[in-house]
């Protein structure tokens, strides 16, 4: 029977992944964990522990206790909050992703899933429509990290048959939790001010085309690669994935159809090179011929649906 970890289960990805698993698989079937203890109120459908993944010892402790089979593996610093501690952003991203794969190859665990990010691409690549297989030159130690990840996820699933998916997340939208130091994470916050009615100041310049997705697709999609037969799943670095493309302007007009009075300005920082070394749009034919994958939302639906949900996790302060 599967017997599901996940690791990271409080941030903003996790915590919506781990209700879909425990959906999927049942609430016994399913522990979540995360650093912070707090976060177990987030989990009444499954178990919840408290785990440092930074610890190897104790992850495997886990893992043999449980017998675990599949290991979903999101703790992660991203590329903002990376950049203010590069050597510790490195040494998590990196450390945590070793101490999985060695476990996976260690018990033969079934399956492994750990998130790849736009962040792989840089200065060099295409911009528009960037190809699975290009030039990456990334310039962010995030994204230098999940280049270097991707390799070593290809190294064990080549060298120990280790069945580690993975997905490129462009900047993932979700109204269920807050986001934690990306640079696509403006597209989250902007939400949270149109409902307060406060006006917003942009981190980025008003043309800046980013890569998105709104969070039912991430799941789906991460869904979908995990239940695709071994063999359909024929690139073991990454998938590039694809949903909206837009812009900081074009979000705002978005949100200003149904919130009229909604105003921005734009304070362009540090973020902006990031942004401006990353790719407008993605290519992710590969994802569609190998395990079926196509996206489903466009920007105004994805604004109607956060603006319709978003006060009842997030009531807007007075
Ligand atoms: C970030 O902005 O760092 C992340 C990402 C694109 O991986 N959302």
């Amino acid at each position: 029977m599967d017997k599901i970890l996940v690791i990271g289960a409080a941030g903003q990805l996790g915590l919506e992944l781990t209700h879909a698993l425990t959906d999927q698989f049942g609430g016994d079937q399913v522990i979540a964990t995360d650093l912070k203890a707090i976060a177990s109120s987030q989990f009444a459908n499954c178990r919840f522990e408290v785990l440092d993944v930074m610890d190897k010892d104790a992850l495997g402790t886990l893992v043999k206790r449980e017998q675990v089979t599949q290991i979903y593996h999101l703790a992660a610093v991203l590329s903002a909050t990376g950049e203010k501690t590069p050597l510790f952003a490195w040494q998590l991203n990196m450390d945590s992703l070793l101490n999985v794969l060695e476990l996976a190859k260690e018990y033969a665990l079934d399956k492994i899933y750990w998130p790849s990010s736009i962040a792989v691409f840089g200065p060099g690549t295409p911009k528009i429509n960037t190809p699975q297989f290009c030039e990456k030159n990334p310039n962010t130690v995030y994204g230098i990290s999940k280049l270097a990840g991707e390799g070593w996820c290809t190294y064990y699933f080549e060298k120990y048959g280790v069945d580690v998916r993975s997905l490129r997340y462009p900047g993932l939208i979700g109204y269920k939790s807050l986001p934690g130091g990306g640079t696509t994470d403006y597209a989250v916050d902007i939400y949270h001010k149109a409902i307060a009615n406060q006006p917003f100041t942009c981190f980025l310049s008003e043309g800046t085309y980013l890569p998105m997705m709104y969070m039912p697709e991430a799941i789906k999609a991460t869904l979908d690669l995990m239940n695709a037969p071994r063999e359909t799943v024929k690139i073991r670095s990454s998938y590039n994935l694809a949903g909206i493309s837009f812009s900081p302007k074009e979000i705002f007009e978005s949100i200003k159809k149904q919130v009229p009075s909604f105003e921005i300005k734009y304070q362009p920082d540090f973020r902006q090179s990031i942004a401006d070394s990353w790719p407008h749009s993605i290519d992710d034919s590969h994802a569609r011929a190998d395990w079926g994958w196509k996206p489903f939302y466009e920007l105004d639906g994805m604004t109607q649906d956060i603006l319709k949900h978003l006060p009842s996790f997030f009531p807007p302060q007075p």
